[in-house]
């Protein structure tokens, strides 16, 4: 390695926090240095980066949601309305107060989430049973005063890439459905991303302000914190009557709708980086990666041959729809591979005179570093058929990484020696007292009791009654 290599190489991801920032700035994801605390900006790299991502979301929504754009600026009365919503929320809204130097006589927020700018439109929409359900989504900035510690991509003031949906339904059992589908999409999301994730239903000290209850999906991170990667909300009928939404339902009854929301933001560009990356740079699946092939020629007196050659295969790739870069710069194919490593390009090419006398090529895959020969006449299935095995590889490693951190503890003192490993399961009774004692004595929180598993009997952890359902309790982001 050069002098300058080692100067732009990454800490080791052991250091995960310093690794998080530096390969931020490294991997032209972000530029952390725009002068308003918690705002941040997309390199073009990162953007692209997010594009692909959002689209997997946008794609999977799209089959039976539509997508809308609502006002960034709430009104003041339309905010108000929802006690329990303000409670949640006041503390972190910015404020919109003057139009250039006179005063509004109607204070503006900007939208830290949308429920109220959407449903006073939604109340004039729903008239009848015919129009429901409802299910509309939107990608927008949104903008949150955050107290606690920010960071890029995980905490952020304006969260530049909040996907929020808003659904309406007629009684509490589609709502609560609805919920579960919500959670069964961010699954299947995550799952393209290649993360595994937890859902679990949050405590009702934990829930959204104005929900019925909330069930979350969270992702752990290699320092052994998990992060909320998203998040779906019944809210019951709570908002329909602050907003007075109401449909004539079929015996000419007016009743009031039922609706949820979920979201997620771009924390999941934060959980795939953190989660796959390594001392190196970015690994990214190949679905979402901004480059996806890079041709590097390997170069000895005579380049025509190798560089024509090296033309070829980038044709062929792009007629197969794939994203491909011929890296024919000046620099030595090593600084190439430092630099390509570092982007998280899932294969390379590298094709040389002695390849070509093979009519093959070198292909090295990111995520574990082995090289292949393969034939340069069937290039592209061969590619084709390493992305697939890249995605499916950076899955299970990340689930296996993920159910060996998960630790059943049944004392507190076992739960505090083993919460710096990642995530513990306890029993626990179900009561408040006993869940806030829980976080306080071991200084984590409770992340929910998981879904769609049976559970067991045993001893609440805290105070020994009998438990029926465990829980997963983790250091947090
Ligand atoms: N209206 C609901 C559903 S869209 C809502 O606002 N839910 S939320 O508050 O839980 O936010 C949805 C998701 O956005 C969270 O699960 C979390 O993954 C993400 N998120 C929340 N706050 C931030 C923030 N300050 N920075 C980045 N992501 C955030
Ligand atoms: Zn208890």
């Amino acid at each position: 390695m050069s002098e300058q290599e080692k100067e732009a190489a990454l800490p080791s991801k052991e250091n995960f926090s310093e690794w998080y920032n530096d390969i931020l700035q490294k991997g032209e994801i972000m530029d952390v240095r725009y002068p308003v605390k918690g705002l941040y900006v997309w390199y073009p790299f990162g953007f692209n980066l997010r594009r692909n991502v959002y689209e997997i979301i946008r794609k999977l929504l799209d089959k039976d949601h539509q997508e809308t754009l609502f006002p960034l600026l709430i009104p003041e009365n339309e905010f108000m309305k929802e006690a329990e919503h303000i409670k949640g929320f006041e503390d972190e809204v910015y404020w919109v107060t003057h139009g250039g130097t006179t005063p509004l006589d109607i204070k503006l927020a900007l939208r830290p989430t949308s429920e109220t700018a959407i449903y006073p439109m939604y109340r004039l929409w729903i008239r009848s049973h015919a129009d429901l359900p409802l299910k509309l989504y939107q990608i927008v900035n949104t903008f949150r005063y955050e107290t606690k510690h920010t960071r890029p991509l995980i905490r952020l003031r304006e969260i530049t890439s909040f996907k929020e949906a808003h659904t309406v339904h007629a009684t509490w059992d589609d709502a609560a459905a609805q919920v579960d589908e919500a959670i069964r999409i961010y699954t299947e999301f995550y799952r393209r991303l290649a993360i595994p994730v937890l859902p679990s239903k949050r405590p009702d000290w934990d829930k959204f302000p104005g929900a019925d209850y909330t069930i979350a999906t969270d992702a752990l991170m290699p320092d052994g914190k998990t992060l909320q990667v998203g998040t779906a909300h019944h809210l019951g009928d709570n908002f329909a009557r602050t907003f007075d939404i109401q449909y004539e339902d079929a015996e000419g009854e007016q009743v009031y709708v039922h609706q949820t929301c979920y979201g997620i933001s771009e924390r999941s560009v934060a959980a795939l980086i953190s989660i796959h990356g390594d001392d190196k740079g970015l690994v990214m699946p190949p679905e979402v990666a901004p480059v996806q092939v890079v041709i590097i020629p390997i170069i000895f007196g005579e380049a025509g041959d190798v560089l024509r050659a090296c033309e070829k295969v980038r044709d062929a790739l792009e007629a197969e729809g794939i994203r491909v870069r011929l890296d024919a710069g000046d620099s030595r194919p090593g600084a190439k591979y430092y630099k390509w490593e570092m982007k998280g390009v899932p294969v390379r090419l590298e094709i040389g005179p002695r390849d070509l006398r093979n009519n093959a090529a070198m292909l090295v895959r990111r995520d574990t570093g082995e090289k292949q020969q393969v034939p340069l006449d069937n290039i592209g299935n061969e590619v084709l058929a390493r992305f697939s095995a890249i995605q499916d590889a950076l899955y299970e490693k990340a689930k296996k990484e993920l159910d060996r951190r998960i630790l059943d503890c049944m004392s507190l003192d076992e739960v505090k020696g083993n919460l710096s490993k990642g995530i513990v399961k306890v029993f626990w009774c179900g009561e408040k007292d006993c869940g806030l004692k829980l976080e306080e004595e071991v200084g984590a929180g409770i992340l929910g009791i998981p879904t769609g598993q049976e559970c067991c009997q045993g001893k609440c952890v805290v105070c020994g009654a009998d438990a029926d359902t465990m829980v997963y309790v983790a250091r947090t982001y």
